[in-house]
């Protein structure tokens, strides 16, 4: 790549670039339009590369993997691909010179509304991997118009906006008119007899919608990989559009507009309500027609090899069940379109496919009607309802007579089709997220197959991308690394663990100590200027980060907070060390007890900063519309790292990790990978409390839990239920939490871990009494923290699953 050789050169270069797109002197430049410009100037730099990395892939006829997935929550972009080819420096002083600062135009980036949460962070760290491995790896997904939605608090509830985040363009993507496909919807399909005795399939009266792609270059970090995130873009096909109008129908004609349009509008809020179901199906169909046919027609035009062949050549992986559609469609265009047999296409099929789980909840299980499906898949309905008839005679003829085995095998059963058991049998992998997570799906979730397939199932555990999660997110704490331990660590994160060696030296300590209050002066100016509010810097920053639901328990936090409120108003004299409690994260819109349990946390917020009498010990504060960039401001100023759902319902999480990296202590239960954090740095350098999986999995078999019971025994309990209806929190009421935590019998525990909570946060302030031991864990939680690089996750990924190799381009 031939880049900025110094700042003179940027400016210069800049000047140009910004006389071009904006067609102004440099003084009339918006910030955002320097931005944009910086964008382009990087866009050029890599193009070359990227053209190039694809080349190479198709010359050596390299093995590559599709990651598909329904969500990329990439964040921002200029300053990771900036790192990534090592000119930030350059590009600072250069603009400096001009009169701006990077801090300023950085901001002017929208976060892409492209995910919700961990899974669709994930996807982003997975494909940040990929590239700085010089794994030839692909993103593919959708490009929505609207994020999820900007959150507000208003009153101290949560008010949803419409996140319109590509209002100023995206600099960062490519439209590439020339590879859009065609997806169908509708319309009938059936078997029919051809002349020489076969079946063909006849798929009729459907109507066409054109998937445009977007690219998105996916950066390698020092290297010269330029990988693609493929975003599609739903069109009306014109002809389509002209057709119906010429039909005269003209009503008809908009509305078929109208319904393509709405395809790829919104990102559908996922963990919420049953909404727009159908309109998900589409996008989930749309996303892996427009994707598999895109990787089909790139693979026989530049690869040249047979159809036969492709699983040699060609992994795919689903993240989660979004993409399950893969299974079918794949079979469909290798029966319809390659003349291939049933047993080849399938064999194929499921070599080339490996799937990953992401939830054990229940209702995240996706499911849909087959009347739904079958109206607006025929095709594909058809080919799952024959996986779903051989695979049946198969399990039947395995077990004779045992009719629960194939009801909990089954791909249609009660009139619905099992997205996740699809997924299951057309992956030759399927792996969980977490230890623990991938045993619960052995043991219970996927249980009977794992009797029928156990080498299919394996775990690979979650990891994060060190680059923008320590090496953007912290610079200062990163300097400090390198001067103790060299800057090998950048490029292997595993050599994070060579920070023990000085994880007990005092000199070290105090500059770690030092670091951390650095960051946690940024975070209050932060507050300072978006809240008008002080928050102390000597005080404990204890941060819970991530969507809100009832099972991640804010509601625990809350209450334990609430209850440390009471026990501060009835003894004035009592001391504690001052903490600053802070929380972010969404509802989703239909999700009652998460809106309200943001309510009670800005109102218990509001009471204690406004009292006088505690608030120089206790300080609470819910920060608005919590994503990828606020994130970057958060976790480098953590001291606690609060992960705290019910024991076996968190497959994993992802934000634990970024905080230990960070240097924040997790204070958490026994569940997903707070589990094997927990091991790698040692009990003494974390802190655990709660019920365990199997205690809880015990409870939901056999009973013996009465919140209720609770409420009686426990005074502080009675207190802070009480207060949730008797107006005495500011007068208002939380019905709707309290009938979750006593009348259904608090499905998540939150009262019955609520005296080793308040326990285990004792035991923090203990710990935080005695700095230098502090430190050392901290120290401790960073040397670990390469193993939960994604680094690692995407090494194991390309080894055992897809068996892809790196490619220097
Ligand atoms: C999730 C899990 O809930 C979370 O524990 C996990 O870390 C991520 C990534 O594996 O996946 N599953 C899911 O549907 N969302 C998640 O965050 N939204």
């Amino acid at each position: 790549m031939k880049k900025w050789q110094d700042k003179e050169e940027f400016k210069k270069i800049f000047t140009e670039k910004a006389h071009v797109l904006w067609e102004k002197e440099l003084r009339d430049l918006t910030l955002n339009e320097v931005y944009q410009t910086i964008a382009y100037m990087i866009r050029d730099l890599v193009s070359e590369d990227w053209i190039r990395t694809n080349e190479v892939y198709a010359e050596q006829k390299a093995k590559q993997v599709y990651y598909f997935s329904i969500e990329f929550l990439l964040g921002r972009l200029l300053q990771s691909n900036l790192i990534g080819i090592g000119l930030e420096d350059i590009c600072r002083q250069g603009l400096e010179d001009l009169g701006w600062k990077l801090e300023d135009v950085v901001p002017q980036e929208r976060d892409p509304g492209l995910g919700n949460g961990g899974l669709g962070r994930l996807a982003a760290c997975f494909i940040d991997s990929l590239a700085a491995l010089q794994l030839p790896g692909h993103g593919c997904s959708i490009r929505y118009q609207y994020g999820l939605f900007n959150q507000r608090i208003v009153d101290g509830q949560q008010v949803e906006l419409p996140d319109n985040w590509l209002v100023n363009g995206y600099p960062w993507e490519v439209k590439r008119v020339d590879k859009a496909v065609n997806v169908r919807f509708g319309g009938n399909a059936y078997m029919r007899p051809t002349e020489d005795g076969e079946l063909e399939c006849v798929h009729e009266n459907y109507s066409s919608v054109r998937a445009v792609p977007y690219d998105v270059p996916v950066i390698g970090y020092h290297n010269d990989t330029v990988n693609t995130l493929r975003l599609w873009r739903a069109e009306y096909s014109r002809e389509d559009l002209y057709r119906e109008l010429t039909l005269g129908d003209r009503h008809r004609a908009f509305r078929y507009k109208n319904n393509v349009q709405l395809i790829s509008r919104f990102l559908y809020p996922e963990d919420s309500t049953e909404d727009g179901r159908r309109l998900r199906l589409m996008q989930e169909y749309f996303m892996v027609s427009a994707g598999l046919q895109s990787i089909v027609r790139h693979y026989k035009r530049k690869y040249k090899e047979s159809m036969y062949k492709f699983d040699q050549y060609i992994a795919i992986h689903i993240n989660d069940t979004h993409p399950a559609l893969v299974v079918p469609e794949l079979m469909r265009i290798l029966l319809d379109e390659e003349g291939m047999a049933w047993e080849d296409a399938w064999d194929i099929t499921c070599r080339t496919v490996a799937y990953t789980n992401h939830t054990i909840l229940p209702e995240a299980m996706e499911k849909w009607s087959i009347p739904m499906f079958q109206s607006l898949l025929p095709r594909i309905y058809l080919i799952v309802e024959e996986i779903n008839n051989r695979w049946l005679k198969e399990v039947r003829r395995l077990y004779p007579g045992d009719e629960n085995k194939a009801r909990s095998v089954a791909i249609l059963w009660d009139g619905q089709v099992h997205m996740a058991h699809l997924s299951v049998l057309g992956s030759h992998s399927v792996n969980g997220v977490a230890e623990i997570h991938s045993q619960i799906l052995k043991d219970s979730t996927l249980h009977q197959f794992y009797t029928i397939f156990p080498n299919r199932f394996s775990n690979k555990t979650n990891g994060v991308t060190h680059r923008r999660w320590l090496i953007e997110a912290n610079p200062q704490l990163s300097d400090l690394i390198d001067e103790a331990i060299g800057d090998e660590w950048r490029l292997e994160p595993s050599k994070l663990i060579r920070l023990k060696t000085v994880s007990s030296d005092s000199a070290f300590l105090d500059k770690l100590a030092k670091v951390k209050k650095a960051r946690k002066e940024i975070l209050a100016d932060y507050i300072k200027k978006e809240y008008d509010t002080n928050i102390a810097v000597d005080s404990i920053f204890d941060i819970q980060i991530k969507r809100i639901h009832l099972y991640k328990r804010q509601l625990l936090n809350i209450l334990g907070i609430l209850h440390l409120y009471y026990t501060l108003k009835a003894n004035p004299d009592l001391r504690v060390r001052p903490h600053t409690f802070l929380f972010g994260g969404k509802a989703a819109s239909g999700y009652g007890e998460a809106k309200q349990t943001i309510k009670l946390i800005n109102v218990v917020a509001n009471m204690i900063n406004r009292d006088k009498q505690v608030n120089k010990q206790l300080k609470v504060l819910f920060l608005e519309n919590y994503n990828v960039s606020l994130g970057q401001l958060l976790f480098p100023a953590a001291d606690v790292s609060e992960q705290i759902s019910t024991a076996g319902k968190e497959a994993s999480g992802t934000g634990n990790m970024k905080f230990m990296m960070n240097g924040a202590i997790t204070l958490g239960t026994m569940d997903g990978a707070n589990v094997e954090i927990c091991r790698e740095v040692g009990m003494e350098h974390c802190v655990i409390f709660g019920l365990r999986a199997e205690e809880v999995m015990n409870y939901y078999m056999h009973g013996g839990y009465s919140s209720w019971n609770m409420y009686s025994s426990d005074p502080r309990i009675r207190q802070l239920m009480n207060s949730l209806v008797d107006g005495s929190i500011n007068g208002e009421h939380f019905g709707m939490l309290y009938e979750s935590l006593l009348d259904r019998n608090d499905e998540f525990f939150v009262l019955k871990d609520f005296a080793a909570y308040c326990e285990a946060h004792t035991e923090i302030s203990r710990r935080y009494a005695n700095q230098k031991q502090w430190f050392h864990s901290s120290a401790i939680n960073i040397a670990h923290s390469g193993y939960f690089s994604s680094d690692r996750t995407i090494q194991q990924y390309a080894s055992d699953i897809w068996r892809i190799k790196p490619v220097k381009v």
